[in-house]
């Protein structure tokens, strides 16, 4: 039996995988397309991440109050639109894989483990982060933590490989360098015996089919946001056809992320004898519902802005937090530890910064859109205050501590 040469064979693939639409241009026009989403994306991540989990320098923004159900709307979409550009991208350079010899010095090791690295970690990202948006979390690793660092991981590599493709991106950068012959770029020298196109493309510069490949591309990530965003930004809701949560929709009109039930607060929730507990230099007062009720109702329009990216805006009534600390003599400018009735998990212990507690906004709330609140909403009392995260809108009250 002859043994296959490895020259040849790179050669028939390469033939076998030609196509006029690949080219270095199509490569850099998408990577652009792709930094440009992954770049947005991160930074949005980062603050959200930063308001969960912040630094000692974090600065907390409450207005505009809808600041964070726009970043983490933009952030859940880009990570959206990133699916097919990254797909379209490895489609563009996946010939590339079947290089041979594999790895051929230490640099193109080097450049070769960074984008499988890049690779790996980009589709893990996007495909825990879209899952998780259908709030479903299949698997044993925590998933804020890993979303973050992996993250990290993605940029690094994303540098590396920025970094050793430069020659090439500046090349194809601009629309100029469609008329040289494919491939003819520094970054392809592995091209040299492994272009990632043929005899095909050669024949036809390609300028055109990559031009519908891109328009394709384009449409098809376009399409995507249009029926998904509408879960973040209320004008797309009517187009909203995919993301998992729509407007409008829920008791009161507000979608609920996890019912009472889910949480086995629903006992102690609606228990007679509830009531909130507020703990300042060492003594605590008990205030009982009527007793809310009696102090000042202030109502404000906020939203519940979601980390998985659904949002609504409503009106919530209630007591301010100003209110309640003045009433055991609290300062206004005081960071809090609140509890809620769950028995336990993550949603037991909130964290409030004294920007959110002196913010007249912030709101122990006992009524939504005109109504008491719902027990799925966190009757008897729930937190609402501008500008955070869903997840720190903690629910069903057990009690409030100044710090
Ligand atoms: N105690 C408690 N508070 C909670 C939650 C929870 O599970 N338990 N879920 C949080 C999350 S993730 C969100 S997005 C909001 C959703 O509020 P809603 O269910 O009233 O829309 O409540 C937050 N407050
Ligand atoms: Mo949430």
């Amino acid at each position: 039996m002859q043994r296959p040469d490895p020259q040849r064979l790179t050669k028939a693939l390469a033939a076998r995988f030609a196509s006029p639409t690949r080219s270095t241009r199509l490569t850099v026009v998408l990577g652009r397309w792709l930094g440009l989403s992954f770049t947005v994306c991160f930074l949005t991540g980062l603050f959200s991440h930063g308001l969960q989990n912040p630094p000692s320098w974090m600065f907390f923004p409450t207005s505009p109050v809808w600041i964070y159900q726009l970043t983490q709307g933009i952030h859940v979409t880009t990570g959206i639109a990133s699916i097919p550009l990254l797909l379209a991208k490895l489609w563009s350079v996946y010939p590339e894989l079947l290089t041979w010899p594999p790895v051929k010095s230490v640099t193109h090791g080097l450049e070769r483990a960074s984008i499988a690295l890049f690779i790996a970690s980009s589709l893990l990202q996007l495909t825990t982060g879209l899952i998780n948006t259908y709030k479903w979390y299949p698997w044993p690793f925590p998933f804020r933590e890993t979303h973050y660092w992996l993250a990290w991981v993605i940029w690094g590599s994303l540098l590396l490989h920025i970094g050793v493709k430069l020659p090439s991106i500046t090349a194809h950068w601009r629309k100029r360098s469609i008329e040289a012959p494919p491939l003819a770029g520094p970054a392809v020298s592995a091209g040299a015996d492994a272009p990632h196109t043929g005899p095909a493309a050669t024949a036809t510069p390609g300028r055109w089919s990559r031009r519908a490949f891109l328009t394709g591309v384009g449409a098809g990530t376009a399409a995507l946001v249009i029926t998904t965003a509408g879960q973040s930004f209320s004008w797309l809701g009517p187009l909203n056809l995919f993301a998992p949560r729509k407007m409008g929709t829920g008791p009161q009109s507000v979608p609920v992320n996890r019912t009472a039930a889910d949480a086995k607060v629903a006992g102690l929730a609606r228990a007679g004898d509830w009531s909130l507990t507020v703990i300042h230099h060492g003594t605590s007062r008990k205030f009982s519902l009527a007793e809310l009720r009696a102090l000042p109702q202030t109502s404000q329009e906020l939203p519940i802005a979601c980390v998985e990216g659904w949002s609504q805006m409503a009106q919530w009534r209630g007591v301010t937090m100003r209110d309640l600390l003045g009433a055991v003599g609290a300062p206004p400018d005081s960071a809090l530890r609140v509890t809620s009735l769950e028995p336990e998990g993550a949603y037991r212990l909130m964290s409030m910064p004294a920007e959110y507690a002196r913010d007249e906004r912030t709101l122990v709330a006992l009524e939504l859109n005109g109504a008491v609140l719902d027990l799925d909403h966190g009757y008897p009392a729930r937190i609402i205050a501008p500008g955070r995260p869903g997840v720190l809108q903690t629910k069903w009250l057990e009690s409030v501590e100044v710090l």
